[in-house]
């Protein structure tokens, strides 16, 4: 139906990324805290294009994406959230580590922000990086809606770049008059692939263009918001440098496969413009059977150097604690459930039932065979803090999972028995079907922290469990 007709629309948008080069400009002040004001509310905004009316959505400042977050690595960041919705939410940072209190899991860590409230949230980003927030309450319908912003912590000696450019990629559900479908939490999106819409934008815009100059240099920050869709991101022949995952530097690696962003999950790279001026080139997302232009890039008639700058791209390394593998605690976790994925019963609330009682309460995803209907159950795992936790996950399900774990990033270590030949720290691993992964990381950062699936649907359908530490 109108999925059909929103990608094979196209037109294209003459608006450009200048709206998130003005706000680094923003950036520069000295203070060591620095304080954001942000609503929560409702606005308009043309998402598709001139013919079609704009979108009410919900938005930080009423913008989709919101308020971009900026500041420098040290900086304290102070956060007032006014909510001017009429229902309560509350705000996530996602994958800074940061203290419990502030996490903005409404009903885990704080109570949720009610209509005409406000809350402040502070806290010091330890790490530099690419992140992200978002709401926390009913998140398949408030993400889903718009409600969320990027949050880049500056390093203090960043790569030299021309532009440094934050794609949000998004995916939305709209029907023919753009007006967004408020199906949200379906039967069919909980036990499936969870939310996949019909118009996938880039910075809430649907097959916007970039423009961009041969022998440009520029650094893209690719940010996931998406309820459950994944992109595999492919730059024609353009060879993108990989230089951080989930906001964590890595040894830069040259990708010549698309590079995949599963929900939730960040990927930074470095893109030389090596096009022919006055050339066009799109960005083509392939991870599903049909793949589309997601956004392209166009070549000014002027070049503006030659040949590509050959400066280091390499970041500082991740500052993060190292697990100590050979004292390490063995987790193994199972996801099951699903549609075709077998599970035929699970815990419910401590009892166990079968499939189908469970399913007509909305449930359909077990992890270790429990459900996790509640944000505050008991921990899967309850540690002490400065234990070193090792995690065997496997997806025993026939749709992938992005696993996110709040409060700590996680040492990938190997792939269905490989190992990996660059280990790197994430904090939204996408688990692909029958996927098996190990994990380590040191739990040092107490608190009641939430693991769960990043479709936003899967969570809601049971896909969750509790980290402690005490
Ligand atoms: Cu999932």
């Amino acid at each position: 139906m109108n999925r059909r007709l929103f990608l094979k629309l196209g037109g294209t948008f003459s608006l450009t990324n200048t709206w998130f080069a003005a706000t680094a400009n923003e950036a520069r002040a000295n203070s060591v805290r620095r304080q954001f004001r942000i609503s929560a509310e409702a606005g308009k905004t043309n998402i598709v294009g001139p013919d079609f009316p704009a979108t009410q959505v919900w938005g930080f400042n009423g913008q989709v994406p919101g308020t971009p977050i900026r500041i420098r690595h040290g900086e304290a960041l102070a956060a007032t959230i006014h909510n001017a919705l009429e229902v309560p939410t509350a705000v996530h940072w996602h994958g800074i580590r940061l203290p419990n209190a502030m996490d903005g899991v409404a009903g885990l860590t704080q109570p949720a922000i009610q209509s005409g409230d406000s809350f402040e949230y502070e806290f010091t980003p330890p790490d530099s990086g690419t992140y992200w927030y978002h709401s926390h309450v009913n998140a398949y319908e408030q993400v889903g809606r718009g409600l969320y912003g990027p949050l880049i912590i500056e390093e203090r000696s960043p790569p030299t770049v021309d532009r440094d450019l934050t794609w949000m990629i998004d995916d939305w559900r709209l029907r023919d008059d753009a007006s967004i479908s408020d199906d949200f939490g379906s039967g069919h999106d909980r036990s499936h692939a969870g939310r996949i819409g019909n118009v996938p934008t880039v910075n809430g815009r649907f097959r916007d263009i970039v423009k961009v100059r041969s022998g440009e240099r520029l650094r893209i920050r690719l940010i996931n918001a998406s309820n459950a869709r994944n992109f595999a991101l492919s730059f024609g022949d353009l060879i993108p440098s990989v230089i951080a995952i989930d906001g964590q530097p890595v040894e830069p690696y040259e990708v010549t496969e698309p590079v995949i962003v599963g929900a939730a999950g960040r990927v930074d790279l470095i893109v030389d413009m090596s096009g022919e001026p006055g050339s066009r080139m799109p960005v083509i997302d392939s991870f599903y059977r049909e793949s589309f232009d997601l956004t392209s890039f166009v070549y000014e008639d002027e070049a503006l150097r030659d040949s590509s700058l050959q400066s280091s791209i390499k970041l500082a390394s991740a500052d993060l604690p190292e697990p100590d593998l050979s004292e390490a605690i063995a987790h193994d976790i199972t996801i099951a459930g699903g549609a075709m994925g077998g599970l035929r019963r699970a815990k419910l609330d401590g009892e166990w039932m079968g499939l189908r009682e469970i399913a007509q309460q909305g449930y359909v995803w077990a992890i270790n065979d429990v459900i996790g209907n509640k944000l505050k159950m008991a921990p899967l795992i309850d540690t002490k803090k400065g234990t070193s936790i090792k995690l065997t996950i496997q997806n025993k399900t026939a749709f992938p999972h992005p696993m996110h774990l709040h409060g700590h990033h996680m040492k990938l270590l190997t792939i269905d028995g490989n190992t990996l030949t660059r280990p790197r720290w994430v904090d939204s691993p996408l688990l692909m079907p029958n996927q098996v992964m190990e994990f380590a990381f040191v739990a040092d950062n107490p608190g009641e922290w939430l693991f769960h699936c990043h479709a936003l649907e899967h969570h809601a359908a049971g896909l969750g469990a509790l980290v402690r530490v005490t």
